[in-house]
């Protein structure tokens, strides 16, 4: 029995737990319980703070975790990054308050700067040579210098507006992050066989999520243009219609093409065109 760890609440709650869904494993959202079965895959999840993901992994109380990048460089888990997930991207970066002169990152010599993240920061001013006072609060990072508490601050930023509205102004971005799946490194043969079904899961999700499947029909006299249109995963199916002068013709498309591919297929006379999602492409 496979464990991972999710975050009980915040803001990588739900999409953790869509993903488990999006590759049909059922689990119940059980925000008071602590542990939860799936009822469909040999897999339980602990719900934690993300702060805890990392550490957990590592020391294989959880064989796997869901958690943003960023706490898994905070923490300098040993913990095998399997799968970057594309959401729940942010950056952490130093901002500073938006009438101030930056002249570069020597600005903040003797500057007290105010973050949750002191590994990353601390690393980062080591490496650039600068030496500043690191004031580690957690929360409210961002109203630290109209407090007094510190002249920068050091934190995630996603849009932006909670910096405007703070009166800050973003000058250095530091570290890139969005959630990502860990594993620990000494996996069993049979929890990395559990593993690799999940990510095979995963792969099938992402693909179908970028493609389109399409049917249409199409004039007989325009078949080979429409298949030059249409180049598919190998090659379009196509259905002789009751109607000699008609086909039908089937294929799938990247997401990213169809409205250029459907203006095309118009174009050389394709009628009846349906545009449908997929659950899953297993390649
Ligand atoms: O309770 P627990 O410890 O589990 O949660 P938490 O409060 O520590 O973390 P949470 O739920 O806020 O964030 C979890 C993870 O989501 C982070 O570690 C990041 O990897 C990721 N993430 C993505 C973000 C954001 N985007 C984000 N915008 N985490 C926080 N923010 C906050 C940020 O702290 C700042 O206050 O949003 C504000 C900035 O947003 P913008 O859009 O105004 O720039
Ligand atoms: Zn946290």
């Amino acid at each position: 029995m496979l464990r991972i760890a999710i975050q009980t609440k915040g803001r990588l709650n739900e999409e953790s737990m869509e993903m488990l869904n999006s590759i049909d494993i059922n689990v119940e959202n059980a925000k008071r319980k602590f542990l939860s079965k799936a009822n469909n895959f040999p897999i339980e999840v602990l719900y934690l703070r993300d702060d805890d993901i990392p550490g957990v992994v590592a020391n294989n109380t959880a064989q796997l975790g869901i958690v943003g990048l960023n706490e898994v460089e905070e923490k300098q888990a040993d913990v095998e990054i399997v799968a970057k997930l594309g959401w729940g991207g942010c950056r952490i970066s130093l901002a500073i308050p938006k009438d101030e002169e930056y002249t570069g990152v020597e600005y903040f010599n003797g500057k007290r700067i105010a973050t949750s993240y002191p590994g990353i920061l601390e690393r980062f001013l080591d490496e650039k040579g600068v030496k500043a006072n690191i004031e580690v609060i957690t929360g409210s990072v961002e109203i630290a210098p109209a407090a007094g508490i510190a002249d920068a601050i050091f934190d995630i930023v996603s849009s932006g507006g909670t910096l405007v509205t703070n009166g800050l102004k973003e000058v250095e971005r530091v570290f890139e992050s969005e959630a990502v799946l860990i594993a620990n490194k000494n996996l069993s043969a049979e929890d990395k066989e559990l593993l690799d079904e999940i990510m095979f899961r995963i792969e099938s999700e992402k693909v179908s999520a970028k493609k389109k499947y399409l049917l249409m029909n199409v004039p007989a006299q325009n078949l080979d243009k429409a298949l030059q249109i249409l180049p598919s995963m190998r090659s379009p199916t196509v259905m002789p219609l009751a109607d000699k002068e008609w086909y039908s013709l089937h294929s799938v498309v990247d997401a990213g093409e169809l409205w250029n591919k459907v203006k095309q297929l118009k174009a050389i006379g394709a009628e009846g065109i349906l545009v449908l999602s997929l659950d899953k492409i297993i390649l």
